[in-house]
């Protein structure tokens, strides 16, 4: 079924990191609404604001302390209403960040949850230590630590899968439920169009015993998808979510198909779609600090798994944790312009909601951070303790977490060749990338043949073309650097993208549905013979 959801493109928004309005080198919600024409320019149809509520920003705005707030640092109230309406005008909607399977530890229900006594105590998860001594289980978390704080006063220890000023809520307890749902109808009836739910499928945990142990996250197997889950979501979806024109996307991790399934089944009324990580760790060992060599079929394989395995994915390459994918999967030297035209070709040819992460559309790159003084990323810097701990010199560290620590993609975006990149008149929050002067949007909305224009261009062609919106997905063919595949609408169209992911020449297939008429190109070709040149993508229009 057609939806505006399934169409519109999605464009997210790191607010600290976007558009500085007043030279204190943070990105606020009035330097988002000075861009909205430039957003609108490029084709966006839906803005998601990852979180502008107040915070301690302990970890940049996912620890939350009032729901019903704005930080300071990005503005007011009036502000973030402003930002609504002139979004309205031009037909840009917005989704918020829903961040509830953690509060801030300054959050108001916290602080009355540290006194045993109070209503409150129950909203988060405390526990006596283990009859044994120390903390209740073994579970630690996503920062690489024991997942479980003491707390003196109480004489308990009260639980944190992240870092531990983000205490887990307690979703057992039905106020707690009532709370979110309240949280939920207030940002709905201001005019957000939907959320993007921060690790939703931890919300619920089935019980406290020890995991079994892993390097990282043990644990997990005890509130990773669970039943409680699935039965929380569709008592929101029933309560809030039905009452609205509305979509969610959860983001999910560790997350099997068969979960994945179940959260976006259109029957089973929870979410509309879910962020999975599997077609992001091609090149990763299971713990993600370890690569291993890249391999197209693999891609290939993980793609088709999902593609044909979901009625409907969220498709997307970047986020705010993962690294550029130019710097991932792209060459971002020698090719860093038509691999990341590669990358747009792939991320626009998938069936699923598109979603662009900020700076994408001009092949921003990773940030070459060289200490560890240049990092803001919590979970880099504990990554970074914990590899310390097994006496790994720091050479070897560096060379571990640097390419994927998630500030390669929070550095501000880069708008000109200024030297505050036309983020900032002042000193940024977190380094800019040197390479501004020549990547930025600036340079690359005048230039024919640049990196923007032809997401501009492919934005546009998806937003004509039904095949590529709502067309069946097929693999055809892949080897170890080059993948293929066709979308396809019975009887009506079939289009098919072959990707190089190389810096070497390499061939297809030239027959079947790997013969057409060339529609898109990155090198600027005219017809297809099955010869792809270094980091080539063609889309050919079958019949
Ligand atoms: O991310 C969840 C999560 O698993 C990341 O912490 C993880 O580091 C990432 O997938 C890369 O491996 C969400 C938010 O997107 C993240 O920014 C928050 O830090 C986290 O939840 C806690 O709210
Ligand atoms: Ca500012």
């Amino acid at each position: 079924m057609s939806k505006w959801w399934k169409e519109r493109i999605v464009y997210q928004i790191y607010p600290r990191s976007f558009q500085d309005s007043n030279g204190d080198g943070i990105g606020d919600i009035p330097g988002i609404i000075s861009r909205l024409d430039e957003l609108k320019e490029l084709g966006v149809g839906v803005i998601w604001l990852s979180p502008v509520y107040k915070s301690p920003d302990i970890d940049n705005g996912y620890d939350i302390s009032d729901y019903r707030d704005i930080n300071p640092k990005f503005g007011t109230m009036a502000d973030m209403e402003h930002l609504f309406a002139e979004a309205k005008k031009r037909d840009i909607k917005i989704i918020m960040d829903l961040v509830i399977n953690h509060t801030s530890d300054e959050h108001d229900w916290f602080i009355k949850s540290c006194d045993k006594d109070s209503p409150y105590r129950d909203y988060y998860i405390w526990k006596p230590a283990n009859p044994n001594g120390g903390p209740p289980n073994n579970w630690t978390t996503f920062f690489g630590e024991n997942a479980w704080e003491y707390d003196p006063k109480s004489d308990e220890y009260y639980l944190h899968l992240f870092h531990e000023a983000q205490p887990d809520l307690n979703y057992r307890n039905p106020k707690v439920i009532e709370e979110i749902k309240d949280i939920m109808r207030f940002w709905l009836k201001k005019g957000a169009a939907g959320f993007r739910c921060d690790v939703i499928n931890l919300i619920y945990k089935t019980s406290f015993e020890d995991g079994i142990h892993r390097t990282a996250i043990t644990g997990r197997e005890h509130f990773v998808s669970q039943e409680g889950m699935h039965k929380i979501l569709q008592e929101l979806h029933r309560d809030v979510l039905s009452h609205f024109d509305c979509f969610t996307v959860g983001e999910s991790v560790f997350v099997s198909l068969r979960d994945a399934k179940m959260l976006s089944d259109p029957e089973r009324e929870e979410l509309d779609m879910v962020f999975y990580f599997d077609h992001l760790q091609v090149d990763r060992m299971v713990e993600k600090y370890i690569p291993k060599k890249f391999n197209a079929s693999k891609l290939l394989r993980i793609l088709t798994k999902w593609q044909q395995g979901l009625d409907w994915n969220a498709v997307y390459l970047e986020n705010h944790d993962q690294p550029r994918i130019v710097s991932h999967y792209g060459n971002d030297s020698e090719y860093w312009e038509r691999s990341a035209k590669l990358l747009a070709t792939l991320l626009l040819t998938l069936r699923g909601t598109v979603f662009i992460y900020q700076g994408q559309e001009i092949g921003m790159t990773n940030f070459e951070f060289t200490n560890i003084s240049q990092i803001d990323d919590l979970e880099t810097l504990g990554v970074d303790r914990l590899l310390k701990q097994f006496w790994i010199p720091q050479s070897l560290r560096y060379k571990m977490i640097m390419p994927c620590s998630r500030d390669n993609a929070r550095t501000p975006m880069q708008w000109n060749a200024e030297p505050g990149a036309g983020f900032t008149t002042g000193e940024p929050w977190l380094g800019i990338n040197k390479n501004h002067a020549i990547i930025n949007v600036e340079e690359q909305k005048e230039r024919t043949g640049s990196i923007y224009r032809f997401y501009k261009s492919m934005i546009g062609f998806r937003a004509i073309s039904n095949t590529l919106k709502y067309g069946e997905f097929a693999p055809v063919y892949s080897d170890k650097r080059v993948i293929a595949y066709t979308r396809t609408i019975p009887g009506e169209e079939q289009f098919s993208v072959i990707l190089n992911f190389s810096d070497k020449p390499a061939t297809s297939p030239f027959e079947g549905s790997l013969v057409g008429k060339v529609v898109v190109t990155n090198v600027g070709r005219d017809t297809y013979d099955g010869n792809l040149a270094p980091w080539e993508a063609v889309v050919l229009k079958v019949w």
